[in-house]
C-alpha cells in the first residue's frame, strides 16, 4: 500500500518507527514522510531542521532514546567551548555528532542544493528506503507570538519552556512557499495519508499551510486517517495543550478531529477517551478506539499495526 505520512518530530517518529517495524522493506519503499521544517532555525551560521534530524536519526536507530531527538551517546564539547567565547549562550543544546549533520546539510546548501536534496543524500547515507521530504525547501519558520513579543518557535519551547503565552502563531513568508517536490504527488497518489499524533498547530499546522498541500489532501482519493495527539485531554509531549488553550481551542481528542474537520475520513482515538468517539463520528469522520500512548517499542509497533489493519480494511 503507497502510505504518505504527514510528521513533526518526536511523537510522530515513534509510530514511524512502529511503521518501520510493521513493514518489509519493499513496502517501506512505497512510504513518503512529509516533515514540517516550520521548527528549522538557522544558529551559529547552520542549518538546523529538527523535525528532519528526528524522523531520520529514530529511522536509522541512532536517536537518543531518553529524548527522542539527537544522537544517542552524544557529547558537547563543541558547544562546551563555544559557550567561553563572549555573548554565546546554551539554551539550544547542539551535540558534536549531530553537528556533523548541520555542518553537512548547510556545506551542501550553501553550494547551491536544496534542502530536499541534502535530506534524501542523509536519508540514502542511513540505508533507509522510505522517502523523507520535508514540507518545501523555502525557510519559512514558525513565529510564537507571546506577550512578551514575537519568538522563534525553538525559542518559545526551549529557551522559554513554552512559558510565556500563547496569542497567536506566524510561519512566515508561508504564502511564498511552494510544496518540496514529491510532496504533492505523494499526497495524490496515496492510497493512505496517515497524520501523525504530532501538534496539529505547530507541527502539521505549518504542512497545511503550504499552499497546495491542503488542497491536495482535500484532493486526494486516499483514506485520510490521523492520530490523536491528545489524550484524557492533555497532550503526550510538548507543549500542545497549553497552546490550544492560549488560543482558546478545546483541548480534547475530539477538538483536534475538529481543526482537522472536512481532511479527515478517519480518526484513532485513544482507549481513554471513548467516550468522545460519537461527537467526532458526527462530523461525518469514522472513529476507532486504541492504545496510542507509545511507551515501549511494542507499543509503537502495535499502534502501527492498528493503524495498517484498519487501512487494509
Ligand atoms: N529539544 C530540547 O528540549 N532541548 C534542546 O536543547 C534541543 C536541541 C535540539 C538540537 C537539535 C535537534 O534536531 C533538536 C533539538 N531539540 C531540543 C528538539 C526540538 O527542539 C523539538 O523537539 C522539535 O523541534 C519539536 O519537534
Amino acid at each position: 500500500m503507497k502510505i504518505t505520512a504527514l510528521a513533526g518530530g518526536v511523537g510522530a517518529s515513534k509510530l514511524l518507527y512502529g511503521l518501520q517495524q510493521q513493514l518489509t522493506v519493499n513496502e517501506a519503499e512505497e512510504l513518503t514522510i512529509i516533515v514540517n521544517t516550520g521548527d528549522d532555525i538557522e544558529m551559529f551560521g547552520l542549518y538546523i531542521a529538527p523535525d528532519l534530524d528526528i524522523v531520520t536519526y529514530t529511522l536509522a536507530g541512532i536517536v537518543n532514546p531518553a529524548t527522542g531527538w539527537g544522537i544517542s551517546g552524544e557529547t558537547f564539547a563543541c558547544l562546551e567551548r563555544l559557550i567561553g567565547y563572549e555573548g554565546v549562550e546554551r539554551w539550544f543544546n547542539l551535540g558534536d555528532r549531530d553537528l556533523a549533520t548541520h555542518i553537512f546539510r548547510t556545506s551542501r546548501m550553501r553550494g547551491g542544493e536544496s534542502l530536499s536534496m541534502v535530506s534524501d543524500r542523509l536519508r540514502r547515507h542511513f540505508g533507509l528506503p522510505m522517502r523523507i521530504l520535508p514540507m518545501t525547501d523555502l525557510h519559512t519558520p514558525t513565529t510564537i507570538l507571546t506577550k512578551e513579543g514575537p519568538l522563534h518557535f525553538q525559542e518559545y519551547l526551549i529557551r522559554r519552556r513554552a512559558e510565556p503565552r500563547v496569542e497567536g502563531i506566524r510561519f512566515e513568508r508561508i504564502e511564498e512557499a511552494r510544496p518540496a517536490p514529491g510532496t504533492v504527488e505523494a499526497i495524490l497518489e496515496a492510497e493512505a495519508v496517515v497524520i501523525c499524533p504530532s501538534n496539529p498547530l505547530i507541527s502539521i499546522g505549518p504542512i497545511l499551510a503550504v499552499p497546495g498541500i491542503r488542497e491536495a489532501l482535500l484532493a486526494t482519493k486516499a483514506t485520510v486517517l490521523a492520530i490523536s495527539p491528545v489524550v484524557g485531554g492533555a497532550s503526550l509531549k510538548g507543549p500542545t495543550d497549553r497552546m490550544l488553550r492560549d488560543l482558546g481551542r478545546e483541548v480534547s481528542a475530539s477538538g483536534v478531529a475538529r481543526f482537522y474537520g472536512d481532511l479527515l475520513d478517519r480518526y484513532l482515538l485513544d482507549e481513554q477517551d471513548h467516550s468522545e468517539e460519537a461527537s467526532v463520528a458526527a462530523l461525518g469522520i469514522e472513529t476507532r478506539v486504541a492504545k496510542t500512548v507509545m511507551q515501549t517499542e511494542a507499543d509503537k509497533s502495535a499502534l502501527a499495526g492498528t493503524v495498517l489493519e484498519w487501512l487494509a480494511e
